[in-house]
């Protein structure tokens, strides 16, 4: 998708414009992929933009920064900041957030102890991920011939640059083969999230969505949702889905950042009752939720002041 540029990049303590965040071509996470970074949405609320769950979010990269054994050399406090900062200097009232940490220039070879860490942020307007049709029709998903991380390969509750080949390699081989998104199966055979979004299938009446130890990502959308229909009255299970649970389900969604809350019509050819009525409830409800309109969420805005 392409990216709009906007006014300012914040990069190692300083707003700078966005043309002049360059780096060099021997930066060493573009060699290895080692960088750790963060997909954040600031929506419209009444009371000027929001950023939806933020300080989770940071907390999250620093939790892939530790996993990494990488030493951002800010505190979580100075990164929400410094997220916020830069919303406000876009102007936009509504805006998809990039904070990324990646060991800079100055060292190659493999041991990343030795590198500098440097830290950027960006915002650009990002519409709907997965489709303007994405809730109404739903999304046409595929069983990936790819199979997720193992916890002992890559470390999948880290979100690190390098752990995208896998989601990437996936991601076009669902989308030449017309399918919208790619459905990843553990090393064990069962079911574990998409490219870049959690995954939610309706069993029984129950909403089942697969555990970290499935090798997930801990989704702050997937979070929220739980909350979300648990709040309304739905039964929500952490628990493990095979790829025939969703062959058979009697709905499914997935939900990240950037997708929202997105429904599926469809895994590997088989039709799924779709938008499902769970999906629908929960898909409006935290529509509201991100722009401020439910009492009991307000917490989750973070205004940018
Ligand atoms: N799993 C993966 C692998 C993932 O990348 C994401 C977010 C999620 C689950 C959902 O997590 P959360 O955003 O906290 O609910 N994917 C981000 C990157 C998308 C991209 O194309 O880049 C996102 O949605 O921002």
């Amino acid at each position: 998708m392409p990216i709009t540029p906007t006014e300012k990049i914040w990069m190692n303590g300083e707003l700078i414009p966005w043309e002049e965040a360059r780096i060099h071509v021997l930066t060493h996470t573009l060699h290895y992929g080692t960088g750790v970074f963060e997909g954040i949405r600031a929506y419209e609320t009444d009371a000027g933009p929001a950023v939806f769950r933020l300080t989770d979010h940071v907390v999250r990269l620093f939790n892939s920064a530790r996993i990494m054994m990488m030493e951002i050399p800010y505190t979580v406090d100075e990164i929400v900041q410094a997220v916020k900062d830069t919303v406000r200097a876009t102007g936009l009232p509504s805006c998809y957030i990039r904070p990324i940490a990646f060991y800079g220039y100055g060292e190659m070879g493999l041991n990343t102890i030795p590198c500098r860490v440097d830290v950027a942020i960006a915002c650009w307007p990002w519409g709907a991920y997965l489709g303007d049709d994405a809730l109404t029709k739903g999304v046409r998903m595929k069983t990936s011939s790819w199979v997720r991380h193992d916890h002992n390969i890559m470390p999948p509750l880290s979100k690190t640059t390098g752990n995208y080949v896998n989601s990437s390699l996936a991601k076009v081989e669902a989308i030449k083969a017309g399918y919208d998104e790619a459905v990843m199966l553990n090393p064990q055979g069962l079911v574990s999230e998409c490219t870049g979004e959690n995954i939610f299938a309706a069993r029984g009446g129950v909403l089942v969505t697969p555990p970290l130890s499935a090798g997930a990502l801990p989704g702050i959308t997937q979070d929220s949702v739980v909350t979300i229909a648990r709040d309304h009255g739905f039964e929500v299970r952490v628990a493990d889905l095979t790829r025939s649970d969703l062959y058979i389900c009697e709905e499914m969604f997935v939900c990240g950042t950037a997708a929202e809350v997105s429904a599926v019509n469809s895994v590997d050819d088989r039709p799924i009752p779709c938008p499902g009525p769970m999906t629908t409830a929960i898909a409006e409800e935290f529509g509201r939720a991100v722009r401020g309109q439910v009492g009991r969420y307000k917490e989750w805005c973070e205004h940018v002041g």
